[in-house]
């Protein structure tokens, strides 16, 4: 791995994105200038999400503000500056959003390689109160760059290439994996980089805390409602766990990844998929539990061995440390 930086040679992004690429021989720098634009993105949504609380005081979203611009609300806006900066880039021929029904496909002047799944702003429910949101991306290459098509949109998440996150919080964090481990970057506001700060991510074996929203507990089916049960009466002598849950993907999943334990959104009677959704939130995050030695799982099998049908897409998803995961798989499979 790259060595840490001192304080005085800091470890960016972009260094660490040209080191790995210089691994790779043939690699011809698109992956790394792709993944500038994307870091522009995340840099750009930051700098709104912390001003957000303040903007409401000059002028409430949707009302024009003093340089008669229309303020947009902060979905909106981040969908928008992430499709400009990926566009931008020229590295890109499909674009998915969870803010937009069609897939995008690039005007082929900018055309490149690869497709980007993402969703922009996700914590919709925490945006107006200043609680953690994030964006969420995945990485795929097209097949045929003159003629990229959905097909190459709806693979199955074994062909994400890279993924990631970016966690607007109490400090902005981005999270990413190309592919061999997963590494994680600060945002330092004075000098408006991404530091590596958390390198080679390892998600604990086993951890002390489940996440899942309750209130969809009488929905539930048999084997998430056991493994919800033993986590609060474990009958084997062991500790109780602890429940936190922000309601912002990202947010609850950093935390898995960082501290362990599992993270649910469980298919339930009212909505069989569950909620989340299975291009720009299943498989990123998936991908990045794998890769840094944990499990994901959908009730019936490995997340990321599902194939998408539709771009949009929701699927159930339980995932964190390797020992957690493997008891709901053993309830799922005991179910059968
Ligand atoms: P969103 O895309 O509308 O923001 O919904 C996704 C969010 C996730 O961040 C979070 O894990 C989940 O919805 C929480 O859902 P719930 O409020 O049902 O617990
Ligand atoms: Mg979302």
């Amino acid at each position: 791995h790259a060595a840490q930086a001192s304080q005085t040679d800091l470890m960016t992004i972009t260094r660490f994105v040209l080191n790995e690429q210089s691994k790779h021989p043939e690699a011809r720098g698109d992956f790394s200038i792709l993944l500038s634009h994307i870091v522009l993105g995340c840099k750009f949504v930051c700098s709104a999400v912390n001003k957000a609380g303040l903007a409401k005081l000059i002028g409430l979203a949707g009302e024009t503000n003093i340089q008669g611009e229309e303020q947009k609300k902060l979905d909106v806006l981040s969908n928008d500056v992430f499709i400009k900066a990926l566009t931008s880039s020229g590295r890109t021929c499909i674009l998915v959003s969870e803010e937009d029904e069609e897939a995008i496909f690039v005007e082929p002047s900018l055309q490149g390689r690869y497709i980007v799944v993402f969703d922009p702003l996700d914590g919709s429910s925490n945006i107006d109160c200043g609680v953690s949101i994030g964006t969420i991306f995945g990485i795929y290459m097209v097949k045929d760059k003159v003629k990229p098509t959905l097909d190459d949109v709806l693979q199955s998440g074994n062909a994400m290439l890279a993924a990631g996150y970016c966690m607007y919080g109490s400090s902005c964090m981005l999270v990413l994996s190309t592919g061999s481990g997963v590494n994680g970057f600060t945002l330092d506001p004075s000098l408006g980089e991404f530091i590596l700060t958390h390198s080679d991510i390892k998600i604990p074996k086993k951890g002390k805390i489940y996440s899942v929203n309750e209130g969809n507990a009488k929905y539930w089916d048999g084997p998430t409602a056991k493994y919800v049960e033993k986590c609060k009466f474990p009958k084997d002598g062991s500790l109780s766990k602890s429940l936190r849950y922000v309601g912002s993907m990202v947010a609850d999943v950093h935390r898995t990844l960082l501290y362990g334990g599992i993270f649910l959104y469980p298919g339930d009677k009212k909505s069989p998929n569950g909620k989340l959704r299975v291009l720009y939130e299943v498989f990123p995050m998936a991908f990045l539990m794998e890769k840094a030695g944990g499990q994901a799982f959908t009730g019936k099998q490995r997340a990321l061995d599902l194939v998408p049908k539709k771009i949009h897409d929701r699927s159930p998803i339980f995932l964190g440390s390797y020992d957690d995961v493997e008891e709901v798989k053993a309830l799922y499979a005991a179910e059968e």
